[in-house]
């Protein structure tokens, strides 16, 4: 097999160059490759110096997470760099892309470093569950101190080139399109220079104050996650061992990291995220999208400004449309306000917010939406509503439109069926907030063409949303399965469970927040019929006492004025009243009965969404539930969590013993050891 790793001779320096696409991870290949080059390099008389670069779009993105798991193969990257790092000749990385993780490393061992402007470094391991394990965390904070290596290493975020020089990370920032002459002329230029400058040989400060406070700040971001601490841990060892020591230190912690399940859940939850972009019968080669420079949204309340939102940040022209001038004014209003407290914050450009609503047309008349390519109705929740605006909107809108609905729950066929044009009719399922939240359901009709599929799943990349497919059914994935889940956990309230305990099971678990807390803060009144006579359940009772959740400082827990949340004993005698009404007796309730009957369940009705084609793959699954319900990125998701860490077949003991009927593939997966698919 040929190397991905090549070497071209100019003179006196040796220009070793990897071409492994798409991203040129340090793969065996490329590891034996450099390995080679550099030894090369090293032997021959007539080279004074070495350029390590990279073809296509980027320097090495890191180790090449495949082979994670696998038995070695070839060179180690920690034996590649550590001979890189001791040769007498002096090696210049020239970085373009993303120099990441293993690729961050291999540029540190190098004895300079050199970028193109649009270049980034950085360690985003702990990403994937893991630390740099190749030398970065004893070579960062000998060359940036060490705050602002917890900083990179803890959370992950690469920073642009001309930071990286600030910070002594880069020597030079080169040519953007003459990186490799540049780094050549480079090499010469230090060829001769003694000693060679190895950033082993530095010392580094301890920084306990700095220390204290990054776990001050990130504390709440970090709960429940093994990496950054461990992250950290390996940082203060470089200040406080010699190198060779450090190292040790971050080969176990790197091991330790490596053989859990945290990892292997973030490895996984990466490449679910790019696997749920391909659609199994869509070609996106041969697909000819269509052209969207315009988009159309009905409704400019929370959800349909917080969609247009996300066009304009993209720079895409956005009609919004709605019934009364006064919610047009408030909706625009909020749009605007929302932009300028992020500039405020710096999160976006000062001239950000007039940019982005100044392509904004709001407008009370809907056939101002004609010239859309895409228009996207966020009305309110109603059958007849939908099919009402959608036998309009088929009358409108220009010839091979795409008509989408934001509905979460409703039959995507049934609002396509009102037209004459079903095959242009496609769900998409935002969630709120509709600018912040990165999930977006694309529910494909029975009849919605291929090239619309493609064409939406494309512009949700553009507008850095993560896009998963889902079939049309009740609540389709997301909502779907959050069905069991709320039921089990009204039900555990009756039988003898607190709010409390349920969502404290939820909690540590690793959810941002229970069921009933999520109850308080989204309004116990939505969906209430408003009868306060009618008391059909718990919630019925808590609403027509006008307990409606935190905005009304009750619910099922009491509020204070800065919203804290106190167990409410009004909330509990409420639910005893209702209990004692039903006659159902009052037990002690486990916290694994709670896991089994509020989150098994979520995964049964999971493995029977598969059994129905409604969603394509088991990944995808768990990736509507981190990014679209704070599913703890940690456990992978509720199908990589019953599969991986706590096992099927437990999972269908717990089911059965609670008397549910398991999902068929559940249970012959459970049964052959197999994955569900
Ligand atoms: C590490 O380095 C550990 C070391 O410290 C220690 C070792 C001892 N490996 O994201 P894209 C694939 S850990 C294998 O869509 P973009 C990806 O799956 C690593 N494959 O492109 C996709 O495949 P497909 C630390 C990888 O332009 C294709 O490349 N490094 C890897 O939007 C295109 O990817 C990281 O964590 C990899 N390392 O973004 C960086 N990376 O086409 C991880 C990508 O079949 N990578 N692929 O779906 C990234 O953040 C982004 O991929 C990057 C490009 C920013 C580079």
């Amino acid at each position: 097999m040929t190397s991905p790793v090549r070497f071209e001779r100019h003179d006196d320096v040796l220009v070793i160059i990897s071409d492994s696409p798409p991203v040129n991870a340090l793969g065996a290949g490329v590891r034996d490759g450099l390995n080679e080059g550099v030894s090369q390099g090293i032997a021959d008389p007539a080279i004074k110096a070495m350029v390590i670069r990279c073809d296509g779009k980027t320097f090495f993105a890191g180790a090449d997470i495949t082979e994670f798991g696998k038995p070695p193969k070839g060179a180690s990257l920690q034996d590649v760099i550590i001979m890189m790092d001791s040769s007498e000749k002096p090696i210049v990385a020239a970085i373009h892309g993303t120099a990441l993780g293993g690729g961050c490393e291999v540029a540190l061992a190098c004895h300079y470093r050199v970028a193109v402007p649009s270049a980034v470094m950085g360690l985003p391991e702990v990403k994937l569950g893991l630390l740099p394990g190749a030398g970065g965390t004893q070579r960062l904070p000998r060359i940036v101190g060490v705050k602002a290596a917890i900083e990179m290493v803890a959370i992950g975020d690469p920073i642009p080139a001309k930071k990286a020089n600030e910070v002594g990370l880069v020597d030079r920032v080169v040519g953007e399109d003459s990186l490799e002459a540049d780094a050549i002329a480079f090499a010469r230029e230090i060829a001769d220079k003694k000693p060679i400058p190895r950033v082993r040989d530095k010392t580094v400060a301890p920084d306990p104050d700095a220390v204290e406070a990054f776990k001050q700040k990130h504390g709440k971001r970090m709960r429940g996650f093994d990496a950054p601490a461990a992250n950290i841990a390996c940082v203060v060892a470089a200040s406080e061992l010699p190198f060779d020591e450090g190292l040790k230190f971050e080969r176990t912690e790197f091991m330790k990291l490596m053989s859990g399940t945290q990892s292997a859940a973030q490895r996984h939850l990466f490449f679910a995220e790019r696997q749920a972009a391909k659609i199994d019968d869509v070609d996106p080669k041969t697909t000819q999208l269509r052209p969207i420079n315009k988009v159309g949204v009905i409704g400019a309340g929370t959800m349909g400004g917080g969609i247009s939102m996300n066009f304009l940040s993209a720079g895409v022209p956005v009609t919004i449309v709605e019934m009364q001038q006064d919610a047009l004014d408030r909706g625009t209003g909020v749009m605007r306000k929302n932009y300028e407290a992020s500039a405020a914050k710096g999160r976006i450009k000062p001239d950000a917010p007039e940019k982005a609503m100044g392509l904004v047309t709001p407008t009370l008349n809907l056939e101002d939406l004609a010239d859309c390519d895409l228009i996207i109705e966020a009305v309110y929740e109603n059958m007849d509503v939908k099919k009402e605006l959608f036998t309009k909107l088929d009358a409108i809108a220009k010839p091979g439109a795409i008509l989408a609905t934001n509905t979460s729950y409703l039959n995507v066929d049934e609002i396509a069926a009102v037209t004459k044009r079903p095959e242009d009719v496609v769900g998409m399922h935002f969630f709120s907030p509709a600018n912040v939240m990165r999930l977006l359901e694309v529910v494909r009709g029975e009849k919605t063409a291929k090239d619309v599929l493609a064409t939406v799943m494309a512009l949700a990349k553009k507008i850095k949303k993560v896009a998963v497919v889902a079939g049309v059914c009740h609540g389709f994935i997301g909502n779907r399965m959050l069905s069991p889940r709320q039921i089990e956990a009204n039900k555990l309230l009756m039988e003898g469970a607190t709010p409390a305990q349920i969502d404290k099971v939820h909690v540590e678990f690793g959810m941002p927040m229970g069921p009933f807390q999520m109850a308080d803060l989204a309004g116990v009144d939505i969906g209430w019929h408003r009868d306060p006579n009618r008391i059909e359940s718990i919630r019925d009772a808590l609403a027509a006492e006008g307990r409606w959740g935190q905005k009304k400082s009750a619910g099922y827990y009491d509020y204070d004025e800065k919203r804290n949340a106190t167990p409410s004993p009004r909330a509990l005698e409420i639910i005893e009243e209702f209990r004692a009404k039903s006659n159902l007796p009052k037990r002690e309730i486990t916290d694994q009965e709670i896991v089994e009957r509020t989150l098994y369940t979520m995964v049964n009705e999971g493995a029977l969404i598969l059994e129905e084609g409604k969603a394509q793959r088991a990944s995808d699954i768990d990736v509507v539930w981190i990014m679209g319900y704070g599913w703890p990125v940690y456990r992978g998701g509720p199908m990589f969590w019953a599969q991986n860490e706590v096992g099927l077949k437990k999972v269908v003991e717990g089911l059965e013993k609670h008397g549910f009927t398991v999902a068929e593939s559940l249970k012959t997966a459970a049964e052959s050891g197999t994955a569900l698919k």
